[in-house]
């Protein structure tokens, strides 16, 4: 059975990561390691947790060790618009974690998860149906580190043959976090409006078509990735994955169809369009459904009603006001 370090467990992927591998592999041999304690109390399913700073190699090559680990899930990361308010630090903490993540991963024998993005694209990447192998240059520090990541993970591969694989996230989307400074949360800020004030006032313009996700895909993107045939995979880091593109008028509609009285109006955040007018309007993911199946299950009407019931549901329960 595998024996997992998911690193970066408090934030919004590995908040809900940790139990979909509890789940999978066992509460016992899935180690949830974040530097806040408090992100680390949250799961539903039991197993081991370890304060961890990612920068502290020392500690983090002790943790693997311990542990027996095989498989690192390093999704430590500044996210894009918190990135552009202290790039060096981005840099540092982003880059930081991977090396650690790899070298030790090289020492131990490790497979290795290490999220991309499609911030990992710029403004003069092809836009539309995006293709797996284009032009990367990026303009966010975000997106540089994304860039780096997945050249340094293909160069651990090639170099020491260690199993590094990654996919190419979009906005993800989800209930359990709540929003964490990025271009893309407009999507996930939107739904605890539309519950609590009918109303909305988004930070991207209208007709800003960025492709989406919703988590429960997301999760079933990283475990279908590092369960799949390594004989099979032309690509490793990192894949294109998308389940949806939409701009905000089209979220707009589809919540009204559940909230008719709901309205939505704009006030731009300059830095946050300016990311977002860098990033594509969708990509072709057809090399992930190639080579290990991916195949999305959420598109925008059944990631909306589920976001609303579930949001909905932490209205009612008082987990939020
Ligand atoms: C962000 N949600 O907006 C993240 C994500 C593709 C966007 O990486 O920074």
């Amino acid at each position: 059975m595998k024996r997992i370090l998911v690193v970066g467990a408090g934030g919004q992927i590995g908040s809900e990561l940790v139990d979909h591998l509890r789940n999978i592999y066992g509460g016992s041999n899935v180690v949830a390691a974040d530097l806040d304690e408090k992100k680390l109390a949250n799961y539903k399913i039991d197993g081991p947790i370890e304060i961890l700073d990612a920068l502290d190699g020392n500690l983090f090559h002790q943790i693997v060790k311990n542990y027996k680990i095989d498989t690192i899930y390093n999704l430590v990361a500044l996210l894009s618009a918190t990135g552009e308010k202290n790039p060096t630090l981005a840099w540092k903490i982003n880059m930081g974690a991977l090396e650690n993540s790899l070298e030790i991963a090289r020492q131990e024998n490790c497979a290795v998860f290490t999220p991309s993005s499609i911030g990992a694209f710029g403004p003069n990447t092809p836009a539309d149906n995006t293709p797996q192998d284009t032009v990367m240059q990026p303009t966010t520090i975000y997106g540089v580190c994304k860039v780096a990541a997945e050249l340094l993970s293909n160069y651990y591969f090639y170099r020491f043959g260690v199993d590094t694989r990654s996919v190419r996230f979009p906005g993800i989307i989800s209930y359990v976090t709540p929003p964490g400074g990025g271009t893309t949360d407009y999507a996930v800020e939107i739904f605890y409006e539309a519950i609590k004030h009918k109303r909305y006032t988004c930070y991207l313009k209208r007709g800003t078509f960025l492709d989406m996700m919703y988590m429960p895909d997301a999760l079933d993107a990283c475990v279908q990735l590092m369960e799949a045939d390594p004989t099979k995979l032309v690509h490793r880091n990192a894949f294109n994955v998308t389940a949806m593109s939409f701009d905000p008028e089209m979220l707009a509609d589809e919540i009204r169809k559940h909230i008719p009285e709901f309205t939505m109006d704009y006030n731009i955040d300059p830095v946050k369009q300016k990311i977002a007018d860098s990033w594509p309007n969708s990509l072709d993911d057809s090399c992930a459904r190639a080579e290990w199946g991916w195949n999305p299950k959420y598109n925008i009407a059944a990631m909306t009603m589920d976001m609303l019931e579930k949001i909905q549901e932490k209205y009612d329960n008082g987990l939020i006001s």
